[in-house]
């Protein structure tokens, strides 16, 4: 039994991942802000042993005093799903709310840094663990409107890297999973509320689902011990790259 330490887990990708690693039998720590939407998954989850932490990843005491908390049994946290994170706004860079930009930088980029220096230190002590980082492809194909969210899941990718590197021979591994277009809450949260411009995103298509991240997080993370998955890149059928653009007079 593996106990898996979920970001985010309130909606969309970490709630999938929650319903995913419990039907294998592993136990669960379920962290995000919506402690109602936690308490609820518990209850859908019956016997499987669960931990809920009511949680902003920003900020980063509240971070630490999560993780020293832990109940013994769920301290030995093996696998690190670094999932919480948003995208606010569609707007070009002249035009954003900087509130905003700040919101996507603290959570998608300083949130998660917070949450994998909070458990880093005790996987690479006991020799073992992974740490999963949901980035996007939004970090690695830029697309107007995607300023600051695709540049905060550039750091992620990067920053996979380079753990990868640091954690060298200390048998924890890490990963980045850059999901395309998924059908989540992501879309309701990029736009405000507006929920007609949300279900735009996936008019006429298919998209991904949370279901299907959660299948690639879960079978990342249950490949043999010497196996790392450095990036996994993973866009629905129908979605692919756009050509550059060229302006004419
Ligand atoms: P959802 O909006 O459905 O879920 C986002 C989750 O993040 C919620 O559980 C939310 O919980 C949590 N969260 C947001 N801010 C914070 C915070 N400050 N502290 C703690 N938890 C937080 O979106 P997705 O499931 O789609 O997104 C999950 C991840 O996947 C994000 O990092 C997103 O950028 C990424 N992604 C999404 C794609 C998509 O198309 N859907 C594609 C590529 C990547 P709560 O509000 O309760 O705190
Ligand atoms: C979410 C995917 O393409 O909407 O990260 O930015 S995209």
């Amino acid at each position: 039994m593996r106990t898996v330490f979920i970001t985010g887990a309130s909606a969309g990708f970490g709630a999938a991942c929650a319903r995913r690693f419990a039907a294998a039998g592993d136990r669960l720590v379920l962290a995000a802000r919506r402690l109602d939407k936690l308490q609820a998954l518990k209850s859908e989850l019956g016997d499987a042993p669960v931990y809920l932490a009511e949680l902003d990843v920003r900020d980063s005491e509240a971070v630490r005093a999560v993780v020293a908390a832990l109940p013994t049994e769920f301290a030995a946290v093996d696998v690190l799903v670094n999932n919480a994170g948003l995208a606010v706004g569609l707007e070009p860079a002249w035009e954003v709310d900087l509130d905003d930009w700040e919101r996507m930088i603290d959570t998608n980029i300083k949130g998660l840094a917070y949450c994998t220096r909070a458990l880093l230190g005790g996987m690479v002590e006991r020799r073992r663990g992974h740490v999963i980082n949901i980035g996007s492809i939004a970090g690695s194909w830029p697309y107007a409107g995607g300023n600051v969210y695709g540049a905060t899941k550039a750091f992620v990718q990067q920053f996979t890297r380079n753990l990868r590197t640091d954690l060298h021979g200390t048998g924890v591994r890490a990963t980045c999973i850059e999901p395309g277009m998924a059908e989540t809450e992501f879309s309701q949260v990029r736009f405000k509320g507006d929920d007609e411009k949300a279900a735009g995103v996936y008019k006429g298509t298919r998209a991904l689902t949370a279901e299907d991240i959660a299948e690639c997080v879960f079978w990342c993370a249950g490949l043999p011990e010497h196996v790392n998955i450095n990036q996994l890149e993973v866009m629905p059928t129908e979605q692919t790259w756009g050509a550059t653009m060229v302006y004419r007079e």
